[in-house]
């Protein structure tokens, strides 16, 4: 049987991760833990929990021996427009993070699923259908955070053996927890202004388009991928997966199919801009369908009209 830890579990893939995780492994076997000392009030309180500050390698080790962990779910990291406002603080957490984590799976025999980004590309990378295998020179520190990991996650399982295993998330929309300080959190914080106030202003312009995922997809594709045959996995550390790609444009139009009112004005930041000009447009996914199966059910119309059904009795407009 399973015994799983959870990094970073209170940030907007954990809150919802770990709960899916207790479902299907028991809630005894699934082990949250983030840097917070308190559990907000919200679906993980009562679970287990422990406070593990990734960059301190004792703390990861002393709960991996103590629940006799069998797999590391790594989720602690700083995101994009964060990572650009403190970057010497992101390559501390998210490489000092990662490469403490692979040591703690490597000495107690335990395998390891994290997340790479579409923030692992750059400016020179193919921007329209996006390969699974092309250049790859990211110009944010999350990026670079980003490919570095996905290398070393390599290294770490071609070296020592240790079971790696990851994709790149495209930006992820949900409603249980709101995102961690992305360039893609636009598109979660829109679905919460048109609710309560039919508008919304974007610091993205129109016309960037990049992709995205509802959560109960990438939750799927992460459990899926854990499950995974490993004898047909060749790329292992960085399964590019999307379900979607739009613009702000595109999301306003469809929010309007529900909200007729709904207004989009813009505000565009240029350090964000900047970041979401460096991405793709849109990713070919076609390798983690063939080595794993990953299907996403979510479009940008079953989303919307998910987010909003849901964000309504969450907000209760
Ligand atoms: P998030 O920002 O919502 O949550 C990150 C969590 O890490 C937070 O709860 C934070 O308290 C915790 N944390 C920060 N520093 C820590 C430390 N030193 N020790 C322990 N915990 C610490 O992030 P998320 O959106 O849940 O992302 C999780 C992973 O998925 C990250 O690696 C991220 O790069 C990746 N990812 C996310 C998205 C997305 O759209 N959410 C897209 C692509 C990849
Ligand atoms: C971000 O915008 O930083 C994240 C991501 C796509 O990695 N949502």
């Amino acid at each position: 049987m399973k015994k799983l830890l959870l990094t970073g579990a209170l940030g907007q893939i954990g809150t919802e991760l770990t709960t899916a995780l207790r479902k299907a492994y028991g809630e005894n076997n699934v082990v949250a833990s983030d840097i917070h000392p308190e559990i907000p009030d919200g679906p993980l309180r009562g679970g287990l929990y422990e406070v593990v500050d990734v960059v301190k390698p004792k703390q990861i080790a002393d709960v991996v021996k103590k629940y006799q962990v069998t797999d590391i779910i790594h989720l602690a990291a700083l995101l994009s427009a964060v990572g650009e406002a403190k970057p010497h603080l992101a390559w501390e957490v998210n490489m000092g993070g990662l490469f403490n984590v692979l040591e703690v799976a490597r000495e107690c025999g335990a395998a390891l699923f994290t997340p790479s980004s579409i923030a692992a590309f750059g400016p020179s990378t193919p921007a329209d259908q996006t390969p699974q295998d092309t250049i790859q020179r990211p110009t944010t520190m999350y990026g670079v955070t980003k490919v570095a990991g996905e290398l070393l996650c390599d290294y770490y399982y071609l070296k020592y053996g240790v079971d790696t295993r990851g994709v790149r998330f495209p930006g992820l929309i949900s409603y249980e927890a709101l995102p961690g300080g992305g360039t893609t959190d636009y598109a979660v914080h829109i679905f919460y202004e048109a609710l309560k106030h039919q508008s919304y202003t974007s610091y993205i312009d129109r016309g960037t388009y990049m992709d995205m995922m509802y959560m109960p997809d990438a939750i799927k594709a992460t459990m899926q991928l854990l499950e995974a045959d490993p004898q047909k996995l060749i790329h292992r550390n960085a399964f590019n997966v999307t379900a979607m790609s739009f613009d702000p444009e595109a999301l306003a139009a469809e929010i309007r199919q529900h909200i007729p009112t709904f207004s989009l004005s813009y505000k565009v930041d240029p350090v964000r801009q900047n970041i979401a000009n460096s991405w793709p447009n849109s990713l070919d996914d076609s390798v983690a369908r063939a080595e794993w199966g990953f299907k996403p059910e979510y479009d940008l119309a079953a989303m919307t009209k998910d987010m909003l059904t849901q964000l309504k009795i969450k907000l209760k407009v």
